[in-house]
């Protein structure tokens, strides 16, 4: 027996997106329930509790921002923070909102469709389904986890988790012969941490990384203050940087060309000595814009790697070789140093690759890999997969994902908004910004979304779709700047290449923030992106 709930709006995932979302509505006076597939919030930090998960944004705006009193509630322990500790602020969050009883856990919605004849989405979970005016798939773009496809891996007699999965009870590696497939920043955490505990760690690299080295000092009590004292200014500080993170300035705003070789490397060293991650990617203006200006970082840092890994084979298997920022930076504390203990090996899978699952491990083309865990740190498929995973059928029974065409035809209006598929807004994902903080992101587009509902049914509308042409619009600015960009140019989760067969686009608004913001504008501010129309339907 299926019983049929009605609601103003369902969101579903309890990411910063979602959170935010179901505060807006509950406060505007909408009945909203927003659903979640974990037993806790959290998103992306609920299911990213491998070893070593740790955020690379500084605490001090990895946070909401539009409640004074929200903020200023709230202290975080360190510079960076842990996965944890944002666990327990996203908890914080709900609780002091009291958002807890619009919150469904255990529930993952199966499928969703729109029935134009009553001009309400119905909304599955495994037990019921829901009528909604307004339908809010906040389920990230990273959450459909990847896994490479190894023969006979399902023979490996020992454990496997994926870092995105990463079992709540504690995983036990001491003494433990891991291997860890992928070295994004899932993987080089978890290579960092795990070699602490196990008795040998082999790294299966696919593609070697740039790795920007990183402190994680504790905020001091004056710093603590410093920040709530800052918090009048501190929307409008993120919201004038590129990237959201004020931390991180342009120190020198000119042409890393313009220095002579040996004040660039100086410059360089002594970046690296101050360990503060991003911060080298705004060493000069133009690193991320100009590939002959980013040949010169990428060179420091693979003379780095070179200076610091001890045998010699190690080191060169290690050295990345395409522009930093193409490919998403990792940032991390020693993780070259990782190389020179004992118990930790590479193993270079572009010169040796994978043959096969055994009962006891891995064997690439070199040996076989004895092993008692292996953990994949592969990624995600990232955009497309959540979309495909979460079945949301538009008008007709058109499903979001084949009109996409898996990828090879992506197109929405801001992001959020797709024709044939009215009153559903999708948070998060495609067409977003792709290197830039997620919160303010979260809070600016939320708002967005909501402001457009009010301003419609201000107007007495309750069909809201976006227009062909504004998609077309919205989707050829993102590919426009996606071909400008360095995202384009390198093999990454970005632009698809991170998965074999997967169509090859630009998944994501690679503009800067100030840019973004501009554009949202633009796009929305008159709502011309959509049609508007009223259809009272008694239900
Ligand atoms: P990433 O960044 O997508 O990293 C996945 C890693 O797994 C990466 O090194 C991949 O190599 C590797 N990979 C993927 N497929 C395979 C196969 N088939 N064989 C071997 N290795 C493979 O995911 P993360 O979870 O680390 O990070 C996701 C985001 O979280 C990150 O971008 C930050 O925003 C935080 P590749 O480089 O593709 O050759």
């Amino acid at each position: 027996m299926v019983n049929t709930l009605e609601l103003d709006a369902v969101v579903v995932g309890a990411g910063f997106y979602g959170i935010y979302m179901t505060h807006l509505l509950r406060e505007g006076g909408y009945s909203v329930c927003l659903y979640e597939a974990g037993e806790e919030v959290g998103g992306t930090w609920y299911w990213n509790r491998y070893p070593g998960a740790r955020c690379d944004t500084p605490s001090e705006f990895y946070s909401y921002t539009f409640s004074e009193e929200l903020y200023k509630g709230w202290i975080w322990s360190s510079f960076y923070p842990e996965q944890s500790e944002i666990l327990d602020y996203m908890k914080y969050v709900v609780d002091k909102l009291d958002l807890r009883r619009d919150i469904q856990f255990n529930s993952r919605v199966k499928s969703a469709e729109y029935d134009e004849s009553i001009n309400r989405w119905r909304i599955h979970l495994n037990e019921s389904a829901i009528l909604a005016k307004y339908y809010f798939p906040a389920i990230g773009g990273l959450s459909t986890i990847h896994t490479p496809n190894i023969k006979g891996l399902e023979n490996f007699v020992g454990e496997k988790y994926h870092t995105s999965r990463w079992p709540h009870e504690k995983v036990d590696l001491k003494g433990k012969r891991i291997g860890v497939i992928g070295t994004g920043s899932s993987g080089v955490q978890s290579i960092i941490e795990t070699a602490n505990e196990a008795a040998h760690v082999t790294v299966f690299q696919r593609t070697a990384q740039y790795v920007l080295p990183v402190k994680n000092p504790l905020l001091t009590e004056k710093e603590i203050k410093e920040i709530k004292d800052n918090f009048s200014s501190l929307r409008k500080r993120v919201r004038a940087h590129p990237t959201g993170m004020p931390s991180f300035p342009i120190l020198r705003n000119y042409s890393a060309l313009d220095d002579t070789p040996e004040e660039r490397n100086r410059f360089y060293e002594q970046l690296w000595e101050e360990a503060n991650g991003f911060q080298f990617l705004f060493a000069y203006n133009d690193l991320m814009l100009n590939e002959k200006a980013n040949n010169t970082l990428t060179e420091f840092l693979r003379k780095k790697i070179r200076e610091i890994v001890n045998d010699p084979e190690t080191a060169d298997n290690l050295l990345p070789n395409y522009l930093i920022g193409g490919k998403r930076p990792v940032v991390a504390i020693d993780y070259f140093e990782t190389y020179n203990r004992d118990n930790v090996s590479l193993v270079n899978l572009k010169k040796t690759p994978f043959i096969e699952g055994t009962e006891r491990g891995l064997r690439t083309t070199e040996k076989e890999h004895e092993l008692d865990i292996i953990i994949f740190a592969s990624g995600f498929d990232v955009g497309i997969g959540p979309i495909r995973d979460a079945n949301i059928r538009g008008r007709n029974g058109l499903l979001l994902n084949e009109k996409w065409e898996n990828g090879a035809n992506l197109k929405t209006f801001v992001g959020a908004c797709n024709h044939g598929f009215p009153n559903m807004f999708l948070l998060g994902g495609c067409h977003y910004p792709l290197g830039v903080n997620v919160p303010p992101i979260a809070e600016l587009m939320v708002k967005r979304i909501y402001d457009c509902l009010t301003y419609f049914k201000e107007k007495g509308v309750n069909v809201i779709e976006a227009t062909t042409v504004a998609e077309e619009s919205w989707t050829n600015l993102i590919n426009e700047i996606g071909e400008m960009s360095f995202y384009s140019k390198v093999d990454s989760w970005f632009n698809g290449a991170n998965i074999e067969g997967k169509p090859r686009t630009i998944l994501g608004y690679a503009g800067d923030f100030l840019m973004y913001q501009e554009q949202i504008s633009k796009a929305m501010d008159e709502y011309n992106g959509f049609t508007a129309s009223s259809r009272e339907i008694d239900m």
